[in-house]
């Protein structure tokens, strides 16, 4: 088959080409880093999740019963696993066609163990080409089974959408060890084999680690409870990895705009909690837009997102001395918001003045910090 012709049955679907192109990125063989360019353009229709956890603790069986969800659904699912040393996959071969029985042997399931042998940077690689691959292929999910250990597997499980944590019950001391590698990049944590005992401990602890550390986005991981044997709690893990996805879209939308549209860049990004506000900051000439995002629902953020759904919400400028312009403003009758200054982003002084001064326009004057 020429490359041609294997780029097109590639692009619709065909399990043989799929096969034959991740073998070819697997493989490093010449031809691999032509086949990804033709590739690329057709990415980013999938929604990534990376399932990963400690050996045992039912990833595949999980993955399995998720995919079967999915394909009831009426959806294309591919899925990507690098553990095929687990004893329940019989190896990477027999592993595959052994799970293909399950999953059903037809163009909407695509399942494939990536070889461990050769440098786990180039297993890594490899790996995320197979999932452009699927993506381009036309899959609507790509399911990346790993097992968590090891920085390479950390790499894989951040490239997803959605990264999915798998932990079971009485392994109290397993979260202490994964905690270091593991628990910042699940966005999503289940406690499968839940018809086993310990589950509210478990539970608990996992709470209680999870409630140490603020995201920088904020988001809270939901914890689900599943029994992949039984395929118990599979709709709310795929409701969970939903919301999680809907989440970070919102939350990359505005930015992924200007950055996209214009080429501007997100330099700084903080939380200013007086005004329970994350801003992101993207220099344009000597000026900088920020946008805003509420932390909170009482944030004036919210009330104003609530009321306008978006749009310009004020104009910063800056000033050498905020006390002195807001005795200067208020001296000539204007009405201001603030009649003190507050701390704003960058820890600046910051005071607002009331749109009704100023034509409508909500101002802010900022004191920067040399
Ligand atoms: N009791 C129980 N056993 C499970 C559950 N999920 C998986 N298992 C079993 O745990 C073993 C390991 O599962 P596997 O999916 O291979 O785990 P992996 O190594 O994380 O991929 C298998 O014998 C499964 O049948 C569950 O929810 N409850
Ligand atoms: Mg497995």
């Amino acid at each position: 088959m020429s490359d041609p012709d294997l780029l097109a049955k590639l692009f619709q679907g065909d399990p043989r080409s799929i096969a034959r192109s991740i073998t070819k990125v697997e493989s490093g063989s010449e031809g691999a880093a032509e086949l990804m360019k033709a590739v690329f353009p057709r990415t980013g229709n999938a929604i990534v999740i990376g399932i990963t956890g400690a050996p045992g603790a039912g990833k595949s069986s999980l993955v399995d019963k998720l995919a079967l969800y999915y394909k009831d659904q009426g959806e294309k699912v591919g899925i990507v696993c690098i553990d095929p040393s687990s004893p329940f996959s019989g190896g990477a071969i027999l592993g595959d066609r052994i799970r293909m029985a399950t999953l059903g042997m037809d163009k909407n399931v695509f399942i494939r163990s990536m070889a461990t042998r050769g440098n786990l940077g180039g297993l890594s690689r490899a790996t995320v080409d197979a999932v452009s691959i699927l993506d381009a292929a036309g899959f609507d999910k790509v399911i990346v089974e790993t097992v968590g250990v090891g920085q390479d597997e950390v790499e894989i499980v951040k490239t997803a959408d959605v990264s999915v944590v798998v932990l079971v019950p009485g392994m109290g001391d397993d979260i202490q060890a994964i905690k270091a590698g593991i628990m910042e990049i699940g966005d999503v944590f289940v406690i499968n084999k839940a018809d086993r005992e310990g589950v509210i401990r478990t539970q608990k602890e996992l709470e209680a680690l999870l409630g140490l550390a603020h995201r920088p986005d904020m988001w809270m991981p939901p914890i689900v409870r599943t029994v992949a044997t039984e395929s118990k709690g599979i709709e709310d893990l795929s409701a969970a990895i939903t919301s999680y996805f809907d989440f970070q879209k919102a939350e990359t939308g505005a930015l992924k705009f200007w950055s996209d549209a214009l080429g501007l860049e997100n330099v700084h990004t903080e939380i200013v909690e007086d005004q329970k506000v994350r801003v992101a900051m993207l220099p344009i000439g000597e000026s900088r837009i920020e946008l805003l995002e509420p932390t909170s629902e009482d944030s004036p953020i919210s009330k104003f997102l609530e009321k306008r759904g978006g749009g310009i919400h004020h104009i910063a400028v800056e000033v050498d001395d905020i006390t002195a312009s807001l005795a200067k403003l208020k001296s000539q009758g204007m009405r201001l918001i603030d009649e003190e200054p507050r701390i704003g982003a960058e820890g600046c002084l910051v005071a607002f003045v009331h749109p009704a001064a100023t034509n409508g326009v909500l101002l802010e004057l900022v004191q920067t910090n040399d």
